[in-house]
């Protein structure tokens, strides 16, 4: 396969990287099985970044082989969690020593600054770290029946995993999903977004370097409808974890459910609710509330996407939240102080300048942003809507993108209603300086997270993961290792007679 060799000169970052853009199966770099490519956009300026093979269902075939083999010969139960543990260990380091190549590289294909994408990398090595630590920890539990019985549970290895993961955060959701699954001893097939793959071929050479033994990680890029459809709907995969859209989630369980029960875990959408009460800390509630929506481009699962004010404080919340989002600085990944840069393609901007459309269509008022910045590359200006009503579809439907809503209310009973009245439960945010009536409004919410007086802070011991249609199970956190496990109850008769 080919190699991909650039060299940054940036203000922030300035060095080489090389990598192959083959996909990753039995330990090996190759073509894929047809010797197809796809094209790698940078979302900065729309131009080829580089072509990576793309891989089949040939490949996703040879590649589940490859990881049934290694589950049953060198890894699984053949290792020792500590074995685990220390490999995990092995690669956070590596990462650690080329933090900022692979932070230039999602920076490069994913659009995000080089600052955040280096944040972003920061928390892939605190995460696989983390799971390095759970890696021998991860017990079972002896339970009393009775004298003439000794039980004892087992946590054991799934077996053979697919995980399928998104464009928005490349190599962080590669570390939530291979941490976990990797610490408990599976063996996996990665398909990574066809938007992103890069950052995830430079972590695999170092998967590799490090010592993984072949076909314990598989990484075979390709598009959802091939790779990740066969993924889903293979008879030798035992267990799906994805994060994606809604719509995609549904096929995936609907894949498993109709291939072979597959166990599945997903991660979906959102449509937050960032709740600002009166008596907040107004300074830090605007500021964190610009942070829920504008971080990441607004291409955030948690997303603080319908903001709720209490409207003895909106007007002025208004006027400072609107002076905040003009200091948002937009603009390319490789300057330093810029904030946001372009969304991550074309296909996502044009979904977003869709969505602001439909709102100034539906009555709602262009408070501020709206309109594209630039002639070249994906740039949206941050965007707040005003004056919107709970059918219109910016209220609604999850945009992924620098757009918020805020609305006003003036009744904390009729807010939690508001509040809850969406499909989506991932998370949800609360700023109030009074601890009563924000733990008693974080309890009323229905979302896998609440953050009181902050937003989009994630840490990698913190279960993360939606109510409703956002998805099912955790990620993250011991909660995680239950994804990756088999639980088998051992029993013992230690004197029961049988007439
Ligand atoms: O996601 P897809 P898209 C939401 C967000 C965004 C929208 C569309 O609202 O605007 O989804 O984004 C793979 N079988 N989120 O279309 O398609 C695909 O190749 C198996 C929320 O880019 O869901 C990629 O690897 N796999 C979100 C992954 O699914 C399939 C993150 C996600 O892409 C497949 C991203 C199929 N049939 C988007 N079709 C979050 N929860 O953070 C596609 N894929």
């Amino acid at each position: 396969p080919s190699v991909f060799s650039h060299t940054f000169s940036t203000p922030v970052f300035k060095g080489s990287v090389e990598f192959s853009t083959g996909i990753y199966v039995d330990g090996q770099f190759i073509d894929g099985s047809n010797g197809s490519t796809i094209d790698v956009i940078n979302p900065s300026d729309g131009k080829l970044i580089t072509k990576i093979s793309e891989g089949t269902s040939v490949d996703v075939d040879a590649a589940v082989k490859a990881a049934h083999r290694a589950f049953e010969t060198t890894w699984g139960l053949h290792t020792s969690g500590r074995e685990r543990g220390v490999l995990l260990g092995k690669l956070a380091q590596r990462i650690e020593e080329d933090i900022d190549k692979v932070a230039a590289i999602e920076a490069l294909d994913n659009g995000k600054t080089f600052t955040w994408a280096k944040d972003d990398l920061t928390a892939v090595i605190n995460c696989f770290r983390y799971y390095a630590g759970w890696a021998d920890k991860n017990q079972g539990k002896t339970i009393e029946t009775s004298e003439a019985q000794f039980v004892y549970t087992r946590h054991e290895p799934i077996g053979v995993v697919g995980q399928i993961i998104p464009w928005n955060f490349p190599a962080l959701m590669l570390a939530w999903k291979l941490g976990p699954a990797l610490a408990t001893g599976n063996t996996i097939i990665l398909k990574p977004s066809e938007f992103t793959p890069l950052s995830a071929l430079y972590i695999v050479k170092l998967i590799h370097e490090v010592g993984f033994p072949a076909g314990v990680v598989n990484v075979v890029n390709g598009y959802g409808t091939t790779v990740g459809q066969t993924i889903a709907e293979h008879m030798d995969i035992e267990k799906v974890a994805f994060t994606g859209s809604t719509l995609v989630g549904r096929k995936i369980m609907e894949a498993a459910a109709k291939s072979n029960l597959k166990n599945v875990t997903l991660e979906l959408g959102g449509k937050s609710p960032n709740i600002i009460f009166d008596d907040c800390d107004l300074e830090q509630a605007v500021n964190w509330a610009a942070f829920g929506i504008f971080y990441n481009h607004g291409q955030t699962c948690c997303a603080g996407s319908r903001v709720f004010v209490h409207e003895k404080i909106y007007d002025e919340f208004l006027a400072r939240f609107t002076t905040r989002t003009q200091n948002v600085k937009v603009g390319h990944p490789f300057e330093p102080d810029n904030f946001q840069g372009p969304q991550v393609s074309q296909v996502q901007y044009d979904r977003i300048m869709g969505y602001i459309k439909s709102g100034k269509e539906e009555g709602a008022t262009l408070h501020i942003g709206g309109e594209r910045i630039g002639t070249e590359g994906y740039f949206i200006q941050p965007t707040i809507f005003t004056d919107v009503k709970p059918h219109m579809r910016i209220v609604k439907e999850e945009i992924f993108g620098p757009v918020g809503v805020l609305i006003k209310f003036t009744d904390d009973d009729d807010l939690i209603h508001q509040a809850n009245d969406t499909v989506y439960g991932l998370a949800a945010a609360v700023f109030s300086t009074n601890i009563n009536r924000a733990l008693q409004t974080a309890h009323k919410l229905k979302a896998g997270t609440v953050w009181v007086n902050s937003t989009n802070n994630l840490h990698p011991a913190v279960p993360f993961g939606g109510y409703k249609q956002s998805g099912i199970g955790r990620e993250l956190g011991e909660y995680a290792l239950a994804n990756y496990t088999h639980v088998k109850s051992v029993q013992v008769n230690l004197g029961m007679k049988k007439a």
